[in-house]
């Protein structure tokens, strides 16, 4: 199960408290606590796995290590070791109320600070006090909620009724391995796929209803948000492709008006399953509302090799 939602506590680590000592040789008594280390601080760092989030699934607070106590002979404590949090490329991070996209690989975020060190008492003397007994105590390092939302970066977002042929789709054109199969939400969760440069999201299919939470609702839309290309797969099979297309495009409306403003590529699947006069009378529905809606079929090399064509084009304008 892709995990692309999760809370989690971080805490950093708390500074070392300095030190109060003194020297023991008789030539020089002045003081000599050394100072704590600091509190190892909290951050997050982009990685190239999806499934990174997986990660804090079953543990719920991570910390980082404590500053060392200072010690006799000027000696600093040692710092706390920081921890980074590895969370895939693409996760909106939500902290102190704001939200933040890590969208680099190896991007890093400072999320908690660690603590700072306390002074030893080597650092009170003075000529008016030269055996001073104060120290400071180490500071608490931050303590604080996150949450890693993750928004899968890709380019283009294929959405469509289950069983249009979206996995099938993304099977043919690219390495994934999306499951395939005949019955309608087979793909319970985004997977990628690559074309040269290009990134394709599949994700599960959507239903009349979907806003309000029916089928697997679209929880998954998330993912395509960031892209910049929604493919729309219409199957062939379906009596009134236009009112269906129209269904979808109302569910992605209501996520986010955002969707509707993405450049948007309309493909009749499944064309090979109907006759070729069934499938000019849909392509002629569509283009009676002004859309050209491009024939695909699994079986088809030349539907392939169209696609293809389209995809190195995006890929130029990319
Ligand atoms: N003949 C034929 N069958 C296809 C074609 N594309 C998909 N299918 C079949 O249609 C069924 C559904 O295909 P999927 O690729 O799983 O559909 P999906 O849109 O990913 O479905 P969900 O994951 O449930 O949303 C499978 O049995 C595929 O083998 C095609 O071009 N021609
Ligand atoms: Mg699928």
């Amino acid at each position: 199960m892709l995990i692309d939602d999760i809370t989690i506590t971080i805490e950093a680590g708390k500074g070392g408290d300095g030190k109060a000592c003194f020297n023991k040789t008789k030539m020089s008594l002045g003081p000599t606590g050394g100072d704590g280390g600091n509190g190892g601080s909290v951050y997050v760092e982009g990685v190239s796995d999806i499934g990174a989030l997986g990660h804090f699934r079953h543990k719920k607070k991570f910390s980082a290590k404590n500053g060392k106590n200072g010690m006799e002979q000027l000696k600093h404590g040692e710092d706390g070791q920081d921890l980074v949090l590895k969370v895939p490329v693409g996760t909106s991070i939500h902290i102190d109320g704001k939200v933040f996209d890590l969208l680099k690989l190896g991007e890093k975020m400072l999320l908690v600070k660690g603590g700072k060190g306390g002074k030893g008492n080597y650092h009170f003397r003075s000529p008016s006090n030269t055996t001073p007994k104060e120290w400071e105590k180490g500071e608490k390092g931050e303590l604080k909620e996150v949450r890693f939302e993750l928004k899968l970066i890709a380019d283009i977002g294929l959405v469509g009724f289950p069983n249009a042929g979206k996995s099938s789709f993304i099977n043919i054109v690219t390495e994934a391995d999306s499951k395939v199969a005949n019955y309608p939400f087979t793909t319970l969760e985004p997977h990628l796929g690559v074309y040269y440069d290009l990134i394709i999201a599949d994700i599960p299919g959507l239903i009349e209803g979907a806003s309000q939470g029916k089928g697997l609702g679209i929880k998954f839309l998330r993912h395509i948000e960031r892209t910049r290309i929604i493919f729309h797969f219409v199957s062939v099979l379906l009596e009134d492709v236009v009112g269906d297309y129209r269904i979808i495009r109302k569910e992605l409306e209501s996520h986010s008006k955002d969707f509707l403003k993405k450049k948007e590529y309309v493909f009749l699947t499944r064309a090979d399953e109907v006759s070729k006069e069934d499938l000019n009378k849909k392509i002629q529905e569509f283009q009676s509302i002004g859309i050209d809606a491009i024939p695909f079929s699994v079986i088809d090399d030349e539907s392939i090799e169209k696609v293809k064509i389209l995809l190195n084009k995006i890929q130029k304008e990319k």
